[in-house]
């Protein structure tokens, strides 16, 4: 139910706005019909399964003007929701009912880079790949990469602290990113845009906006340690036979690659055989296999880290860890091969609708769930071939170097009965097993209902205290998790 509380959208409101940022297209305006841009964009998330009716978006250009907006919107009790590139895969990034959108795209600026000590500083709407691509051409790279990372900005990123394809290597957010420039709801600018590896004054408030979801703040700038680029990759994709071989073909890695191992990602057979089919190619290596996992290296000699790597592969192979496997030769087949896990989100939103859970498991259990759920859905009836069948199948694949299973649903559509077998089982599941339901997502709108089940009474206590010292009138981001 939408909260009384807030206003409702009026004409001296979109007066205000289009005065303060320019009528030209900073402001999008549904209510007197003269739309510059279809809304809808905006409104609708990635996976299409949440929608909200915002008839305004703004898009402001400085962090003076994201000041003035959030105090005039708070002075006008206006719920407000901040959007980065929306391609989060809880339902966060849009409004549920008319709350007004406030979209990053337009304050994209770098702002500085330091070659010696590898700190960016940047506006918080840069593309995460634009970000990398300019780090490229100074030898650094972005301590962080994802599949969507041609649309989805640095902000978004900081404030769902998205883990990505390389946290083994890199490391958490919470521990990159070194400020945080962030307005808060009445319009108060928080400057913490330090550059300094070690700051131990106090409380590290910046935290706090790391994984924060837009429900305290938003984030306008960052700045973050980024390493030296690596001058050699390697990449090599194999198959195996059990979840046990994977266990240890990644003891393995850890053992032989040890301070190269940039990436250790693991893909289920089925979510393979359904890119294939989508994508109507070849997978990289003959035959069907259960398992199948992605190893990058990063290191400074192609050679002698390809060597490495090789060795590795004739090594697991002859122990009858991993059944078939191939090196990349070159920089296309680098692209292929990741293109094989990267491509898997995107492919499994192919029928329709797909079920999502990001999850952290304790590793030795981390596929049993996708296993448990399949005969589940099964016995249920919801799983076939042909059109009359709700679920498509049951995969699972993730960052094995985390810990981190996404566990996905296929389906041709939406379905009630599909998500009344899968929730809340899946969460009980997890929570049976000390595991998190949100390893990297975020809650947004998607888990709201389920943080209990990773969070004592206690710490969800604690939180809302804090979103409440923030946010005291509640616009920021309502209706998700807080
Ligand atoms: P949005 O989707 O626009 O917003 C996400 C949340 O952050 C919302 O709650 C929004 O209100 C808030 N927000 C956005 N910008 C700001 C801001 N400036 N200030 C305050 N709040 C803000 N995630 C991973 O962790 N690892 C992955 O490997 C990964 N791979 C992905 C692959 C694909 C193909 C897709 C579609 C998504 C993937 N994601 C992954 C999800 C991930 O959360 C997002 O891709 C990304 O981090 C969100 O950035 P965004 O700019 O799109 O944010
Ligand atoms: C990934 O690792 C993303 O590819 C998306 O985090 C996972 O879609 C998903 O479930
Ligand atoms: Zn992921």
């Amino acid at each position: 139910k939408r909260d009384s509380s807030f206003g409702g959208l009026k004409d001296e409101h979109v007066k205000y706005f289009k005065e303060l940022l320019g009528a030209e297209s900073a402001v999008i305006d549904g209510l007197s019909q003269d739309a510059t841009e279809d809304l809808e964009p905006f409104n609708s998330d990635w996976m299409r399964k949440y929608r909200g009716h915002a008839k305004v978006v703004l898009k402001p250009k400085s962090t003076e003007q994201v000041s003035k907006i959030l105090k005039y919107c708070n002075d006008n009790r206006l719920a407000v929701v901040p959007q980065g590139g929306n391609t989060g895969l809880v339902g966060g990034s849009v409004p549920v009912f008319d709350e007004i959108v406030i979209n990053l795209q337009r304050m994209n600026n770098i702002r500085s880079f330091d070659e010696v000590s590898g700190v960016l500083v940047a506006d918080a709407g840069v593309i995460l790949e634009v970000a990398d691509n300019f780090l490229a051409e100074k030898n650094h790279i972005f301590p962080l990469d994802l599949g969507a990372k041609g649309s989805c900005q640095i902000g978004g990123n900081v404030a769902t602290n998205a883990g990505g394809l390389r946290l083994l290597r890199y490391g958490s957010l919470h521990g990159n990113v070194l400020g945080i420039e962030a307005v808060l709801p009445d319009g108060t600018v928080m400057n913490d845009l330090s550059k300094l590896r070690k700051n131990n004054t106090g409380y590290d408030l910046k935290q706090l906006f790391i994984g924060g979801e837009g429900t305290i703040g938003i984030i306008t700038g960052i700045s973050i340690f980024c390493p030296q680029r690596s001058q050699a990759q390697n990449v090599a994709y194999f198959g195996l036979e059990s979840f046990e071989k994977v266990q240890q073909a990644f003891v393995e890695a850890k053992n032989q690659l040890s301070e190269i191992l940039s990436a250790f990602e693991l893909m289920d057979g089925r979510s393979q055989r359904l890119l294939s089919i989508v994508k109507e190619s070849k997978l990289p290596i003959e035959g069907e296999h259960p398992f199948y996992c992605l190893i990058e290296t990063s290191g400074s000699n192609t050679d002698h880290d390809g060597e490495k790597l090789e060795k590795f592969l004739e090594y697991v192979m002859e122990q009858e860890i991993v059944s078939d496997g191939v090196l990349a030769q070159d920089k296309t087949q680098i692209n292929e091969l990741w293109a094989c896990r990267e491509g898997v989100p995107e492919t499994l939103s192919h029928w329709g609708g797909v079920y999502k859970y990001d999850l952290s498991i304790p590793i030795k259990e981390l596929y049993t769930l996708v296993d448990d759920t399949r005969e589940k859905l099964t016995k249920a009836g919801l799983v076939g071939d042909d059109d009359s069948y709700p679920v498509v199948d049951v995969v699972g694949y993730g960052h094995m170097g985390d810990s981190n299973l996404h566990l996905n649903i296929p389906t041709r559509r939406f379905d009630k009965a599909v998500e009344k077998e899968l929730e809340p089982f899946v969460y009980e599941w997890v929570a049976k097993r000390n595991g998190s339901i949100s390893a990297e997502h975020g809650l947004g709108i998607a888990k709201k209902d389920f943080i209990g089940y990773s969070r004592t009474e206690t710490m969800i206590k604690l939180m809302k205290q804090i979103k409440d010292l923030y946010d005291p009138n509640g616009i920021m981001n309502p209706y998700k998790y807080i």
